[in-house]
């Protein structure tokens, strides 16, 4: 009979001088936003306090990484000045060097100037949603840190880019467009191993795009790397099960249970006690923890 079970390719990633393998269970990614206008967790983590509380919150629950931002990229989001940017997540990247880095930090921004603060003050990944379209400087910079880069799909930019989002096969061009975006890195000097790929569920997507990504997620590790998703809170869960942000967390957990099925290495949630319950059972299924 053929084997029906559900697998997922093991993936190699460096940060630094150490090297990981990803797969044998799906890591954790906590968002951590320090913005007033995000479209689930804006303005709860705006303050200082807030955002570093938030910060050792997410790492007792069971996060594998953080990823920090200070700039929304939601529909129709307008950009924030760099200095704006960094003045909002300082005060977590300060946070999490005084306790010596209990987890890996990933900086989620498209700008330079931000993401060097960051990898100064000990980041260990640059989280671009542009891909390097909107700053290819973060690449060169990457490259010198010997830092990990996701490169996020996009089509378009967050202002305008859910305006009648068009694809003829969304996996192979959304794939297509993510090699270029490796090759782009490579030849900017980054060492590919250092590279995560992200679908960029509901960044210039619509429902049924973003569906069909997630069912056909394993096509993406044809690319040779790791694979990361975000799908928390976002609004396609909002149109399938018909509700609001704080609602969508059944949604959520649904999505990348399905994500981890079909091959993702790495969710990027905003609930991390939730996931690590409803992902244990994805992992069993995969055939990794628990031993017993
Ligand atoms: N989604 C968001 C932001 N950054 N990075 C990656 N790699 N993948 C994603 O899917 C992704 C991302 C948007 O979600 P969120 O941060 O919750 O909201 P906002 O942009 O409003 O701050």
């Amino acid at each position: 009979m053929a084997d029906a079970a559900p697998s997922r390719p093991l993936a190699r990633l460096r940060l630094g001088d150490r090297e990981f393998e990803l797969g044998r269970r799906t890591l954790v990614a906590g968002i951590l936003n320090c913005t007033p206008d995000s479209f689930f967790d804006g303005g709860l983590h705006a303050g200082p306090r807030e955002a570093v509380a938030r910060y050792h919150q997410m790492a007792e629950e069971g996060a594998d990484w953080i990823d920090l931002g200070g700039e929304s990229t939601r529909p129709g989001a307008e950009p924030v000045p760099a200095l704006e940017e960094w003045r909002r997540v300082e005060p977590v990247c300060a946070a999490a060097r005084r306790a010596g880095h209990p987890l890996p930090l990933s900086i989620d921004t498209t700008k330079a100037e931000v993401a060097e603060r960051a990898l100064d003050a000990g980041a260990a990944i640059v989280n671009d949603v542009s891909a390097l379209r909107f700053d290819p400087r973060l690449a060169a910079l990457a490259a010198r840190y010997r830092a990990g880069l996701i490169l996020m799909h996009m089509r378009g930019e967050p202002r305008s880019m859910q305006r009648e989002p068009r694809y003829g096969d969304v996996v192979a061009e959304v794939r297509d467009e993510l090699a270029a975006a490796l090759r782009a890195a490579a030849g900017r000097g980054v060492d590919e191993a250092r590279v995560v790929i992200d679908p960029g569920i509901g960044f210039g997507k619509t429902v049924a795009h973003n569906l069909e990504i997630l069912r056909r997620l394993g096509e993406f590790s044809l690319l040779g790397r790791p694979v990361m998703v975000g799908c928390s809170r976002k609004s396609f869960i909002g149109a399938v099960c018909d509700a609001p942000p704080p609602e969508r967390l059944e949604g959520t957990l649904a999505a990348h249970v399905a994500a981890a099925l079909a091959g993702a290495h790495v969710v990027r949630v905003h609930d991390v006690a939730a996931h690590r319950r409803a992902l244990a059972l994805a992992d069993a299924l995969l055939g990794g923890p628990p031993e017993s």
